[in-house]
């Protein structure tokens, strides 16, 4: 009996197909007990997790009822934290969809992989994570979502979604097969390939890396029709902030991801055209091709489900949604606002649950580490927004759930200051690969497995940038520490904010100027020039990224900005430069 039939052997009494277990087993014992064990198949037999990444766009973790369950309940998702670990201290270094993505590839700060906003594509020369992993020998795999601009390296199969990708019948981008279309409904097409992947691509006999991407709960909104007529019956609770005024907070003053005013009426509210241009209301704009774009790709089928919900929904707001006072204006655009977010959320849960069940019932789970996490956070209604890319708590974190079975206890939480630029050194570190110097986090590993003197993070760094752009947020970078925010706004606007988390979590109140907090203060200061040292930020970044962009917005133009402050920040800058 040679030494690749016994290693054969080996690995499928590790993994065995359920009519081959018996019989595999007693040869596969019978070998071992006449040969003995040498240290080459020892090694095989310590082989190396798998790695399942699954990451949904924009999934606020008030949305998820192992955070909190006044929304919405996510059974499956939860089975994650209950098998595992809830992060509830995640959070992302720059809260916006493809520069999380690439800090999640590069294990690097926005600042120093380059991919700071969404404007500019990935610049693929830097390494990623899965490039290492499918080196050290894993099989590698992306299914739905990547948000680049260009494809992802490293991978041995990958089908995602082009850019922000449809919901209904939508296009992917291939490795193998170019450019395909595939009738349905994404999240379940997405979670199909990844099935069909496990059943028919994975190999047995090698660790693999499974990213599997949903495009679910991104704007613009589109449940599956089988959600359609439960949730737009349903009424959720109003957040204590919905009516935010903005009090001290100017870059919040400025932001234009007000649910009442910044929302789209046919994309995202669902109100038809034909609706609005028979109102003939001047607050009412339509933007058909955003509706083209969504609702404009169901076939006849589809159409007819959404609107024999739909329908009705016009039909009130033809009929009461005028005549309403603003508050009232505010509260019927946050329901309609959640029972869409909320609705393609039950998808992703159901489909996760498909994942996590063959991954069961195919003894997958055991050596297995399992990650359900999103690009960012997400407002919903809190500071009577929609959308991300400021600090404050809700886009700032990120939901974080990690299960790995008989090194994670089951059960367990930790508010420990973990970050999306953690990924690439953990899953390194699960796999026994180096981790590059270079890289900018810390493997989670030690929290996971409670060797908590491994760890002694106490803040971490955030860096927005995209402005001027759509929703107007200013840059501005920040230190959070479990107790404080230390906030600079440095373009257009330039001024500081101190939150106090512990004493304000609903972060209403700017204490910078407020004289009790003089100590803590100066303290953060430095600290922030520590941690800004630390990663290698600067002011002289800042300019350069501010030049390269303005210099791109002045030639080419910037979509969504209103064009007179566009104006005014050009020609500020002009004035600044002479
Ligand atoms: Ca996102």
């Amino acid at each position: 009996m040679n030494y690749a039939y016994l290693c054969t052997l080996i690995i499928l009494l590790k993994q065995p197909p359920p009519f081959m277990k018996n019989f595999i087993y007693l040869i596969g014992i019978t070998t071992i007990l006449l040969l003995g064990c040498n240290s080459k198949t020892e090694e095989i037999l310590q082989t190396r997790p798998n790695i399942v990444f699954i990451m949904s766009d924009d999934h606020a973790y008030q949305a998820i009822s192992a955070y909190d369950n006044s929304l919405i309940e996510t059974p499956n998702i939860d089975r994650i934290a209950k098998m595992g670990m809830l992060f509830t201290n995640a959070s992302v270094t720059n809260s916006i969809c493809a520069p999380s993505r690439a800090v999640i590839l590069t294990g690097k700060h926005s600042h120093i992989n380059g991919k700071i906003d969404n404007h500019f594509p990935f610049d693929t020369t830097n390494v990623t994570f899965p490039q290492i992993l499918q080196k050290a020998g894993y099989q590698t795999a992306m299914f739905g979502k990547l948000h680049f601009g260009n494809n992802p390296k490293g991978f041995d199969q990958f089908k995602i979604l082009p850019g922000q990708g449809a919901y209904y019948n939508p296009d992917f981008i291939t490795k193998n097969e170019g450019e395909i279309n595939v009738k349905g409904y994404v999240t379940d097409i997405i979670t199909d390939m990844t099935l069909d992947w496990l059943k028919t691509e994975r190999k047995p006999e090698d660790p693999f890396l499974l990213m599997y991407l949903h495009k679910a709960p991104h704007r613009s909104w589109l449940m599956a029709e089988r959600h359609m007529e439960e949730f737009t019956n349903k009424t959720f609770p109003e957040p204590a902030t919905l009516f935010d005024t903005y009090e001290g907070r100017p870059a919040a003053a400025e932001a234009e991801m007000s649910i009442l005013n910044h929302l789209s009426w046919t994309s995202d509210d669902k109100i038809y055209p034909e609706t609005i241009n028979a109102m003939n209301a001047q607050e009412l704009t339509i933007d058909e091709g955003r509706f083209e774009n969504s609702v404009g790709r169901m076939n006849t089928g589809q159409l007819a489900n959404f609107r024999a919900q739909y329908d009705k929904i016009n039909a009130d707001f033809k009929n009461n949604y005028l005549a309403l006072n603003e508050e009232d204006k505010m509260r019927w655009r946050y329901q309609r606002y959640m029972q869409d977010y909320l609705g393609t959320i039950k998808s992703v849960d159901e489909n996760v649950g498909r994942v996590l069940d063959y991954l069961e019932e195919n003894k997958l789970m055991e050596n297995t580490i399992i990650v359900y996490t999103s690009d960012q956070g997400f407002y919903l209604g809190e500071h009577g927004w929609f959308d991300k890319r400021l600090v404050y708590d809700e886009s700032f974190k990120t939901p974080l759930l990690v299960a790995w079975p008989d090194k994670v206890k089951p059960g367990t939480t930790s508010d420990e200051m973990v970050q999306n630029l953690d990924f690439a050194q953990t899953f390194l570190d699960v796999a026994g690969v180096d981790q590059p110097s270079d890289m900018q986090g810390e493997s989670l590993v030690p929290i996971l497995t409670g060797k908590m003197e491994d760890w002694n993070r106490e803040a971490v760094y955030y860096h927005y940038y995209e402005y001027p752009a759509e929703h107007m947020v200013n840059r501005h970078y920040a230190i959070i520490t479990k107790e404080y925010k230390l906030i600079h706004y440095y373009f257009d606007l330039d001024y500081w904010e101190l939150i106090d988390r512990l004493k304000d979590p609903k972060e209403l109140t700017n204490e910078y100027d407020n004289p009790a907090y003089a100590s803590i203060k100066e303290k953060l200061h430095k600290e922030l020039e520590e941690v800004r040292k630390k990663y290698g930020d600067s002011d002289e970044l800042n300019q350069k990224y501010i030049n390269t962009f303005m210099d791109d917005v002045e030639k080419n133009g910037i979509f969504g900005v209103n064009k007179k402050k566009l104006e005014e920040i050009i020609e500020k800058r002009k004035t600044n430069k002479n």
